[in-house]
């Protein structure tokens, strides 16, 4: 396994002198966000981990390997080119032995993070159970990834373009423990508030680092969602958001998207559809989030097991 792994000089660096180190995901770049503001957007994130103690580590699939740590030219490749394609777990061995480009999802980031000794994930939402995912069985592989693999995931909740309710209730089956930062509330990525709670509300660093800890000492494997709602001032008016939300997913139904297309249709009609706004949600919550990540990455690296 270890063989597929790249390492970036400062990543390297990093874990040779014992630094906290916190994984990005690529697909938010390259299928999340347009160019060039994917790019720009990658970068500063890395820039906020950096300066709060930590060392980030965005994770791409690259001529056969799994590379922990971009260089700015790689980070540039991937944003700008449109046949990166999207790596969930069941997509890794293709495009590794393909040697083709990939980004990586919060399933398969999950997955090469582990594999790279790296606990904290930061992501703007996770994946999860669509609406109608009764009928449809589309249930996102991001959720069983949660439930086997042993990383914490900060995020800004996730999207109504999914059925929150039955996320949560599918991470409760699953053993998946939802933590919320702030507030007791699950956040619904462009708004603070999803209508439900996280199980538990633990704010402080220390507090999240001696949660995710214990679980793992315990010998329950698997990930933790760390939820922290979008920053007040870049939160959306939940009123417009939802109706965009609905237009969108009428317009995926209605042109039979399916499969691994319909996150991205989703994500890219929201953008079109308030134009350009969600952009700036959707930029400000990440880097929020990576602040908390690099965080508890550092609270985590004093606890180390
Ligand atoms: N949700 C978002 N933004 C994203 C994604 C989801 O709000 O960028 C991306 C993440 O990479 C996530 C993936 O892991 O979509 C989930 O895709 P799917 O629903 O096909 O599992
Ligand atoms: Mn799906």
């Amino acid at each position: 396994m270890q063989s597929f792994l790249l390492f970036s000089p400062e990543v390297a660096a990093a874990r040779a002198a014992g630094k906290p180190v916190v994984a990005l995901e690529s697909t938010i770049i390259s299928h999340g966000m347009p160019y060039p503001q994917n790019v720009q957007t990658a970068r500063e994130v890395e820039q906020v981990i950096r300066d709060a103690g930590a060392v980030p580590a965005t994770i791409a699939i690259i001529d056969g390997k799994i590379c922990v740590g971009l260089s700015e030219e790689q980070l540039e490749t991937l944003g700008s080119s449109p046949d990166a394609l999207k790596v969930s777990r069941r997509d890794l061995p293709f495009v590794l032995a393909q040697r083709r480009l990939g980004a990586t999802t919060v399933a398969a980031t999950m997955i090469c993070a582990q594999l790279a000794g790296i606990e904290v994930f930061v992501t703007g939402g996770i994946g999860g159970v669509h609406r109608g995912a009764e009928t449809s069985f589309d249930i996102s592989a991001d959720l069983q990834e949660l439930a086997q693999t042993s990383v914490a995931v900060v995020c800004a909740g996730v999207k109504s373009i999914l059925d929150i309710g039955l996320t949560l209730e599918y991470l409760e089956t699953h053993g998946v423990p939802v933590i919320s930062v702030g507030q007791p509330g699950f956040p619904a990525f462009f708004t603070r508030e999803s209508g439900f709670k996280a199980d538990f509300q633990l704010d402080e660093p220390e507090a999240q680092a001696a949660f995710i800890r214990t679980k793992w000492q315990l010998g329950l494997a698997g990930g933790v969602v760390v939820s922290n709602p979008v920053p007040a001032q870049f939160a959306m008016e939940p009123g417009e958001i939802d109706g965009i939300i609905a237009q969108a997913l009428a317009e995926a139904e209605q042109q039979n998207v399916t499969g691994k297309s319909v996150t991205p249709f989703l994500l890219a009609r929201i953008k079109e559809l308030t134009g350009g706004r969600s952009l700036a949600t959707n930029i400000a919550l990440v880097k929020h989030n990576a602040l908390v990540g690099a965080r508890l990455a550092v609270a985590l690296n004093h606890k180390a097991a």
